[in-house]
């Protein structure tokens, strides 16, 4: 007797992901480059303690590259500035993962794209929330927030952006 492969059960986790009742526990950003092409997508999940992302992307430049979130939920511009600077409570912000006096909230380890151009993996950030759990930044606050993927590696400590240099691909998280 041969079983079937479960593809009922694999229709049922689809058709749950893209339920619109499961939008205040998952967001999503889709991700273009500069030049409007589509870069894949950033799938983000209220975890009890921040923020679970499934990054998958594509179309980058292989090597490693600095990964953000950005305060403005807006990539309406080739450069990508109209994201704004990262998510931050404090007004003077002081960026990096490795920085002891940092307390930028949108700070996230590097991602890495492969010979291919994509870049496959799951980060977790204690930082932040999407609606403001535990009084951390909210994501999905009144002007909402992006994921913005830069040029180069964030080396964690240098200012203001860890020498992550332009903003090459940008998706706004709803
Ligand atoms: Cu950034
Ligand atoms: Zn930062």
């Amino acid at each position: 007797m041969i079983r079937l492969p479960a593809a009922a059960a694999l229709g049922l986790a689809a058709a749950v992901a893209a339920s619109p009742a499961l939008a205040q526990t998952t967001a999503t950003a889709a991700v273009k480059a500069g030049d409007g092409k589509d870069a894949g997508v950033v799938t983000i999940t209220e975890a009890p303690h921040g923020v679970l992302l499934k990054i998958e992307l594509k179309g980058l430049t292989p090597g490693w590259h600095a990964a953000h979130f950005h305060e403005k939920g807006d990539c309406g511009t080739p450069d990508f500035k109209s994201a704004g600077a990262h998510v931050h409570t404090a007004a003077t912000t002081v960026h990096g993962l490795l920085n002891p006096d940092a307390n930028d909230s949108g700070d996230l380890p590097n991602i890495f794209a492969g010979a291919d151009g994509s870049a496959t993996a799951e980060v977790y950030s204690t930082l932040v929330s999407l609606k403001g759990a535990g009084g951390r930044p909210a994501l999905l606050d009144a002007d909402g927030s992006s994921i913005v993927v830069h040029a180069n590696a964030d080396d964690h400590k240098t200012q203001p952006i860890g020498g992550a240099g332009a903003r090459v691909a940008c998706g706004v998280i709803k």
